[in-house]
């Protein structure tokens, strides 16, 4: 058995019973799947993902990538060459491109739950494989010659990158200084030094396509003054598709890393040792915005790509935790020749256990819940027309996916798989050790959690007037009024209530600070000081209340009788999950309010040498 261990089960109670996606197919833009394809899907993807895409995990971590820094090449591991060309063989990236687009035109839904597995079995895989969903969005911006740039990088599996940090341009992509010098015939020639740019440089792929945000001459300072450009490894011959010359953009070092270290991280420079020519995308100055459409994307996979490492550290925890025997049953403790048992029978086991479980089936439920919106939108879209509601319910969510699922994630792994496993959860004989290595990242890439938790405040919130919020709230309110669960879940209900409140409780002083601080500038610390602890809050309100939605299902069906043996034990692990996570972590969120309506200026008073 390879390390990774998915959850289908839990993906299809998800997608079919929880969020009822089969309701979307056979019409509109998923004319053509029906239930039975898509649960051949991913069942063919859970086997590729268990076989051969977990299959280089471990040695491409101990093995991992070299660099020649004289040719600015990097040679990749065998293992890991082998998994991906499985990966792209199977060519079941095309399930998330559009059907205008060679792709298949599913669900977001069913995308994410594929990514969930690759993601969780080999999260540099899924990276290394982007390429065409970067050529979907140049496709859907581009030129008509980049059009057809996009067209032959779908068909060539031409790798590809998203290029902003610089050395002093990392969360504060507007301060970046790479150059972009108009030509006279109407390209770009980029100069400067970009940073830890993913898959920059690698065997895999003829060519590799960078989409570079660059400043043109002359423009103004910030994000709005930055351009995008398509700076491609070779020059393309758009007409033949012929690859031409090498372009003047090279790796010039690939960093040593302490996790994911099989995803090359690259300083690329540009223009060094001859013109990186550029062009600019859709021939219009919309850098940051278009950046964004890959932003976007990526920061959903980041999330995915930590609750599906969860998710697998839980169960092999689980799977250690069933067979380990240690110590007699607690309630027999002064008896010293007691029988010795699991160490699933001792109560703090168990309560680790029930914590894994509620955060990573809660999360995965975050997850897909933020897929359903972005199936509304692409619904609307394939009808002319536009949902702006689930627009901007996805991108309320989506900090909240990335910010939120990473730092529980990651927090998880390390206090709670790990310790599971004892002293073996030190050793690299489990795959544990690794995966918080390899998770760590996730915290900080694609906007760290401190960037998660202003979005969400400053943009998805303040700047939404709290309309989507408004509607998420009401939806989980009338939940915690209803009777659902039929009476089983009326202690659950009222927490959740009561959690509602609480982070309201948490929001409110923040938005009088920000009101505030039009009279006083200085009252804008106070939420500053906050936007983290709400990210975290709102996160643990959602998840208790998409665990007890789930409950709901699952007391049904329980009481609906004729269940098989296996799904009994499923159903009532969803309710007891619900009811604990209920029971335990929502309570929490009472003393984030009284933590942040205690807020004062003390901290940033505090002079620097004190600290
Ligand atoms: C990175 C990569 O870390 C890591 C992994 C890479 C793996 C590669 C593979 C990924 C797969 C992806 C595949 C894609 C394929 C898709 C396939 C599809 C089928 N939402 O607030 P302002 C925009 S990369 C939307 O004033 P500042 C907006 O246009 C490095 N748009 O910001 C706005 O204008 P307006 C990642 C947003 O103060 C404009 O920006 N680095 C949003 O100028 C300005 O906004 C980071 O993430 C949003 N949430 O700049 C940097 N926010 O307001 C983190 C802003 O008029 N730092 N815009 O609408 C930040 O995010 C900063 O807050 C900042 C601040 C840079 C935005
Ligand atoms: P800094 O911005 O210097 O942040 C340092 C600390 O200060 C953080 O804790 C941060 O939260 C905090 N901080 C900074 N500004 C603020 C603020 N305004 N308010 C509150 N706190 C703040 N970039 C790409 O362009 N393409 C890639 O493919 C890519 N891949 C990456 C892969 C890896 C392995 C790594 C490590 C990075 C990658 N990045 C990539 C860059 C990544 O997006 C940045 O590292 C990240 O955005 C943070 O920037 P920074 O490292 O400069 O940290």
């Amino acid at each position: 058995m390879g390390h990774y261990k998915s959850n289908l089960r839990d993906l299809e109670f998800n997608l079919f019973e929880v969020f009822d996606r089969q309701a979307l197919l056979g019409s509109g833009p998923y004319a053509e799947l029906d239930e039975e394809t898509v649960r051949s899907i991913l069942d063919e993807v859970n086997r590729l993902a268990e076989g051969a895409i977990a299959d280089s995990f471990e040695d491409a971590d101990r093995n991992p990538p070299k660099f020649d820094p004289a040719a600015g090449t990097v040679t990749m591991p065998e293992s890991f060459k082998k998994s991906f060309k499985a990966w792209m063989d199977a060519e079941w990236y095309r399930v998330d491109l559009a059907p205008e687009f060679g792709g298949t035109g599913a669900p977001r839904s069913l995308t994410w739950a594929l990514a969930e597995q690759v993601l969780g079995a080999n999260p540099a895989i899924y990276m290394f494989s982007s390429g065409p969903g970067f050529a979907q969005i140049l496709w859907q911006i581009g030129t008509p010659e980049q059009k057809r740039f996009a067209e032959l990088a779908l068909e060539r599996q031409w790798g590809a990158t998203m290029v902003l940090t610089e050395p002093d341009a990392g969360s504060d992509v507007g301060a970046g200084r790479a150059k972009a010098v108009q030509q006279a015939d109407g390209t770009w020639h980029i100069e400067g030094v970009k940073r830890f740019i993913t898959s920059a440089e690698h065997d895999m792929a003829e060519n590799i396509f960078h989409l570079v945000l660059a400043r043109p001459e002359g423009a103004g300072p910030g994000t709005k003054g930055l351009s995008m450009f398509l700076v491609p490894k070779f020059l393309v011959d758009t007409e033949t598709g012929e690859l031409g010359e090498r372009n003047g953009a090279y790796v010039t070092n690939v960093e040593k890393k302490m996790g994911l270290k099989v995803s090359t991280t690259c300083e690329l420079t540009f223009g060094e040792k001859h013109p990186a020519v550029g062009y600019l995308v859709g021939d219009v100055h919309e850098g940051i915005k278009q950046m964004f459409m890959v932003i976007e994307y990526a920061r959903m996979m980041v999330g995915t790509k930590a609750i599906a490492t969860l998710s697998t550290g839980y169960l092999n925890a689980l799977e250690y935790a069933k067979e380990r025997v240690q110590g007699a049953d607690l309630a027999q403790m002064t008896d010293k020749s007691a029988p010795r048992v699991t160490i699933t029978h001792h109560p703090d086991v168990r309560r680790s256990l029930l914590t894994q479980k509620a955060y990573a089936e809660g999360m995965r439920a975050l997850v897909l819940l933020t897929a359903s919106y972005q199936d509304a939108v692409q619904i609307a879209e394939h009808e002319g027309r536009k949902d702006v509601l689930a627009e901007k319910l996805n991108d309320l969510l989506l900090p909240i996916v990335k910010g939120f699922g990473s730092e529980r994630a990651y927090a998880l792994l390390g206090a709670e798989s790990l310790q599971t496993l004892g002293g073996s959860g030190f050793l690299q004989d489990y795959p544990i050790e690794q995966y918080i290595r390899d998770s760590k990242i996730d915290t900080l890439y694609e906007g760290t959690t401190a960037i998660q938790g202003q979005d969400l405040f400053f943009r998805k919130i303040l700047r939404d007037n709290g309309e989507a919020l408004k509607v998420l709230a009401g939806e989980i309110k009338a939940f915690a009024e209803s009777e659902a669960g039929n009476g089983r879940l009326k202690n659950e209900r009222a927490l959740l209530g009561q959690a509602l409140d609480d982070v309201q409780g948490i929001l409110n002083p923040m938005i009088g600070w920000a009101l505030g601080s039009m009279e006083d500038a200085k009252e804008i610390y106070k939420v500053g000081l906050n936007t983290s602890r709400f990210l975290l809050a709102l996160g643990d309100l959602i998840v208790g209340w998409l665990l007890l939605r789930q409950a709901e299902v699952a007391l049904g069906k329980l009481g609906g009788g004729d269940v098989s043996g296996a799904d009994q034990s499923f159903y009532t692990g969803k309710v007891a999950a619900a009811q604990f996570f209920a029971q335990t972590v929502l309570p929490k969120i009472a003393a984030e309010r009284a933590i942040t309506e205690a807020t004062t200026l003390d901290v940033m008073e505090l002079p620097e040498e004190a600290f």
